[in-house]
C-alpha cells in the first residue's frame, strides 16, 4: 500500500480500528476449543451452538462502545512516535486498543449485574437477554481471558511483552479493587448515609475507572514507544485527575444526562450509589435536605427519586457540575503545559479535548 493504513484522513482510523475487532474475532475462533475434529452430527450442532454463543457475546458487548480508549492508544503513539506509522504499527496499537476494549466490555458486563442496571450502550444489559442470565458472569471471564490470548498471539515476541502483560494484571487488579470499594461504601452509606465525603469518593473513581479508562491507552503507546513507565509518574497522576473528572461527568449524567443519548438508563441514585451528585448535595444541603435525602435516596420507588432529584435541583447542582468541569479543565491544562515534553502534552491534551463538556 503506497499510502500507509494511517495515511489517509484522520476519521479513517476508526474504521481501521473497527476492521481489525474482525480480526481478532477470527482468529478466537480458531481456539483449539472449538474444533470441529468429530464429526458426529450432534456433536458439530453442539459445537456450533457455543461457536454461536460467543460470537453474539463479542458483537454484544465488545464494539458498541464510543470507543475512546482503544483509539487513544493508536493516537497517542501517533503523537509519541512523531512520524509516520507503519502498516504494522497500526495494527498493533490496534490490537492493544482492542485488548482495552476487551477489558472495559468484561467489567461492564459485571458492573451491569452487580448495579443491577437496565441498559448499556443503547441496548438491553447482556445479562437481562432473554438465554443469558448468569451465564454473563462466566462471559465476563471469558472477555477477560480473551485478553491474555490476544496478547500472546501479538506481543509474545515483543521486549516489552512482560511489562505489558504486568500493565493489564496491575490495571486490572485496580479496577476490581475500585468495584469493591464502590460495592462496599454502597453498604456503609446505606447504613450512614454521612459516609459519602469527597475523599471517599475520590479513591472510588480513581481505582474503579481512572487507571483502566485513561492510564492504561497511554502507559500501552508508551510500552509499544519502548518507554520504562516507571519515567512516567507525573504523567499517570495527570491521566488519574482525567479519570476523576470523566467519573464525575458519569454521575452527572446518570442523573442529568438524556438516555438516549448516554444509552444507558441512571440507577445510582435508587442503588444508593456514592455518586458525586449526592456528596455535593451532602455538602451543600441545609439539615432538612440533608433529612430528605436520607428518608428517600437508595430507593426504588418513583417519587423517592423524584425527591432526591428535586432537592438536586434546588440546590443548582447542575451549575455546581459546570463550575467543576471548568475549573477541572483549567487545572489538568495547566498541570499539562507544566510538562517537559510536548508530545506527551500533545497525547494529554487530545485526551481532555475528546471528554471536556461530553454528553455521552
Ligand atoms: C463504572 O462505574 C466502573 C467500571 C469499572 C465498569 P459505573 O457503575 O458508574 O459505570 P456505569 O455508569 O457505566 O454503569
Ligand atoms: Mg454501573
Ligand atoms: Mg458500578
Ligand atoms: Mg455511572
Amino acid at each position: 500500500m503506497a499510502d500507509g493504513a494511517n495515511g489517509r484522513a484522520g476519521g479513517d482510523v476508526k474504521a481501521i480500528f473497527r476492521q481489525i475487532y474482525l480480526t481478532l474475532k477470527a482468529e478466537l475462533l480458531e481456539d483449539p476449543a472449538f474444533d470441529f475434529t468429530d464429526d458426529a452430527r450432534q456433536w458439530i450442532d453442539k459445537k456450533k451452538r457455543e461457536i454461536l454463543h460467543m460470537l453474539q457475546m463479542l458483537d454484544y458487548n465488545v464494539p458498541g462502545g464510543k470507543l475512546n480508549r482503544g483509539i487513544s492508544v493508536i493516537d497517542s503513539y501517533k503523537l509519541l512516535k512523531g512520524t509516520e506509522l507503519s502498516d504494522n504499527e497500526v495494527f498493533l496499537a490496534c490490537v492493544l486498543g482492542w485488548c482495552i476494549e476487551w477489558l472495559q466490555a468484561y467489567f461492564l458486563v459485571l458492573d451491569d449485574i452487580m448495579d443491577n442496571s437496565h441498559t448499556r450502550r443503547g441496548q438491553l444489559c447482556w445479562f437481562r437477554v432473554e438465554k443469558v442470565g448468569l451465564i454473563a458472569a462466566n462471559d465476563g471471564i471469558i472477555l477477560r481471558n480473551h485478553i491474555s490470548r490476544i496478547l500472546k498471539r501479538h506481543f509474545r515476541e515483543k521486549p516489552y511483552y512482560v511489562d505489558l502483560l504486568d500493565l493489564f494484571n496491575e490495571v486490572e487488579f485496580q479496577t476490581a479493587s475500585g468495584q469493591m470499594l464502590d460495592l462496599i461504601t454502597t453498604h456503609e452509606g446505606e447504613q450512614d448515609l454521612s459516609k459519602y465525603t469527597m475523599p471517599v469518593y475520590r479513591r472510588i473513581v480513581q481505582y474503579k475507572t481512572a487507571y483502566y479508562s485513561f492510564y492504561l491507552p497511554v502507559a500501552c503507546a508508551l510500552l509499544m514507544s519502548g518507554e520504562n513507565l516507571d519515567n512516567f509518574v507525573d504523567v499517570k497522576n495527570i491521566l488519574v485527575a482525567m479519570g476523576t473528572y470523566f467519573q464525575v461527568q458519569d454521575d452527572y449524567l446518570d442523573c442529568f444526562g438524556d438516555p438516549e443519548v448516554i444509552g444507558k438508563i441512571g440507577t445510582d441514585i435508587e442503588d444508593f450509589k456514592c455518586s458525586w451528585l449526592v456528596v455535593q448535595a451532602l455538602e451543600l444541603g441545609n439539615e432538612s435536605q440533608k433529612k430528605i435525602l436520607t428518608e428517600n435516596y437508595g430507593k426504588s420507588d418513583p417519587a423517592c427519586v423524584a425527591k432526591v432529584k428535586s432537592i438536586y435541583k434546588d440546590l443548582d447542582l447542575q451549575n455546581v457540575f459546570f463550575e467543576y468541569e471548568r475549573l477541572s479543565y483549567e487545572q489538568l491544562i495547566s498541570s499539562i503545559e507544566a510538562q517537559p515534553s510536548k508530545p506527551l502534552q500533545d497525547v494529554l491534551k487530545s485526551f481532555l479535548h475528546k471528554i471536556y463538556k461530553r454528553q455521552k
